[in-house]
């Protein structure tokens, strides 16, 4: 694609559409900068712009007239694919991709690309460093909170490129095609974006779009979508992992021991308490599916052990954050799901006071009371959706819950009542939005407090 001189609309002022600007200011496009939130200023985006960058600033309703001037649109991922301004360049027939398309485009070298409900984060920035560990040019980019256009002009054909790519980001790839691909899990998440699970489930397959059977698509055998899709429709050749069953081929994972196997013939490499120091089974998952993703990736089985045994929890995803009066702090608010939430509760081995609730997405909690198993003595519940919880919990005759109307009045509830030998668990199934800018803000609003107790 060649953006000289192109007029390009970037949707969105966030992250990704600095990242987009920066990028097309390189490659010499003119850009305008667009955000439909009015309360922003103009001078509040301008003072984001990265150096070195032009771009026309517009905010709020704006004109057909106006958008048939483009060449091309860049979509931010918060931006729906269906919404009325993408409808509407659509119609004017203006060209409309995503910002991981434009860092595709423009990227050179490898590519792996990782997505999943849940565990991306934690695969992606293990993968990075099994790269990192191995090769000399590597990036980490995309919904870990780096994006692509922010480092797609830094690449040259020896690097390789490690991507988080959220469903989000997947509605609006065309070309885009790593070399390793991953699916790591699909669950409800992100339904009140994708309406229905079969549409989530197909923007997720979007992330094999450009593959073909020479390049290869991680897949978890245990997860009913991805199991089906790499048994029937993957454009990619599927490689299997599971934390459940022996598999003929692929990684899998049985007692405490992580086997691959080829042609039936399987060869033991790991041991789950020894060689990790990550917890629970979905980071045995994740661990599984970075291995997979190495090997077919060329990297030597001894240099992915190594890394994996050097590699600790990554920051808000069942995170220790300290023992204070003899109770264990873990930030997990990176459990923007109940899904996720699953993973963080049943990685507790101790009485645990959980705290729950956030922005509503949409999602049923009943799998996560399901998942308590006796260990959730006190549950603090915050958000929009704390009502709807507690609706839940009651279903599920758990009544051992609270209300805080503040984040800080629930950390003093939690504090108050955990003793010492009991856990304190930030875990809430929800999305963090309305009370913080991101998760990121929530774990460190938790840190913060968590370290500031004698
Ligand atoms: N905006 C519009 N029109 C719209 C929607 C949004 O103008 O219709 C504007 C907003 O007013 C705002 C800007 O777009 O000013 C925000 O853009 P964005 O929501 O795409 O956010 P970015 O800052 O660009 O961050 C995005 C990802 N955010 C989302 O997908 C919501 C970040 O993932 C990602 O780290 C970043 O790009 C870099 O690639 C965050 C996330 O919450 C962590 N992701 C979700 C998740 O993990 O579940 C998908």
């Amino acid at each position: 694609m060649e953006f000289q001189n192109k007029k390009v609309f970037i949707i969105g002022s966030g992250r990704s559409g600095m990242g987009a600007l920066s990028a097309l200011s390189h490659v010499h496009a003119v850009c305008t900068l667009y955000d439909s939130n009015e309360k922003l200023t103009k001078e509040e985006i301008a003072a984001k712009m990265p150096a070195g960058t032009a771009a026309d600033i517009l905010i709020g309703e704006v004109s057909d007239q106006t958008l048939s001037g483009f060449d091309l649109a860049v979509l931010s991922p918060g931006v729906p694919i269906d919404s009325p301004l993408v409808l509407r360049l659509k119609a004017l027939a203006i060209p409309v991709i995503g910002e991981v398309e434009l860092g595709f485009e423009l990227a050179k070298g490898r590519l792996i690309g990782i997505t999943g409900t849940n565990g991306k984060t934690t695969t992606t920035t293990l993968v990075g460093q099994m790269m990192a560990d191995y090769f000399s040019s590597v990036f980490v980019v995309g919904n870990i909170g780096n994006p692509y256009t922010l480092e797609a002009l830094k690449t040259t054909e020896e690097s390789v490129t490690v991507a988080e790519i959220s469903s989000f980001q997947l509605e609006s790839v065309e070309s885009f095609c790593p070399t390793v691909s991953a699916i790591l899990n699909v669950t409800p998440d992100h339904l009140n974006r994708h309406y229905t699970m079969e549409n989530y489930a197909a923007v997720k397959e979007h992330i094999t779009r450009g593959q073909t059977k020479q390049q290869y698509c991680i897949l978890n055998y245990e997860n009913s979508y991805t199991r089906d899709f790499g048994e029937h429709r993957c454009p990619a050749a599927p490689v299997f992992f599971s934390s459940k069953r022996e598999l003929k081929d692929g990684v899998y994972c049985k007692k405490d021991t992580i086997y691959l196997a080829r042609g039936g013939v399987s060869e033991a490499v790991m041991n789950i308490h020894t060689d990790m120091n990550l917890v629970g089974v979905c980071n045995v998952e994740n661990v599984m599916a970075a291995l997979a993703i190495g090997l077919c990736f060329g990297v030597p089985l001894e240099s992915l052990l190594q890394t994996i045994r050097n590699f600790h929890a990554v920051e808000h995803r069942i995170e220790f954050v300290a023992t204070k009066g003899g109770v264990d702090y873990y930030n997990d608010s990176k459990a923007t799901n109940p899904d996720a939430a699953i993973q963080g509760i049943i990685a507790m081995e101790k009485p645990t006071v959980l705290i729950g609730g956030g922005y509503d997405k949409h999602s049923e909690f009943d799998d996560w009371f399901e998942a308590f198993g006796g260990r959730v003595k006190l549950l603090v519940l915050i958000g929009q959706t704390a009502k709807q919880i507690a609706s839940c919990a009651d279903r599920h005759d758990f009544h051992n819950y609270v209300f805080a109307d503040t984040f800080e009045e629930c950390l003093k509830i939690c504090t108050e009542n955990a003793n010492a030998g009991d856990a304190v668990l930030l875990s809430p199934a929800c999305a963090s939005w309305g009370m913080f800018s991101d998760y990121e803000e929530r774990g460190r609003q938790f840190k913060a407090y968590v370290n500031g107790l004698k």
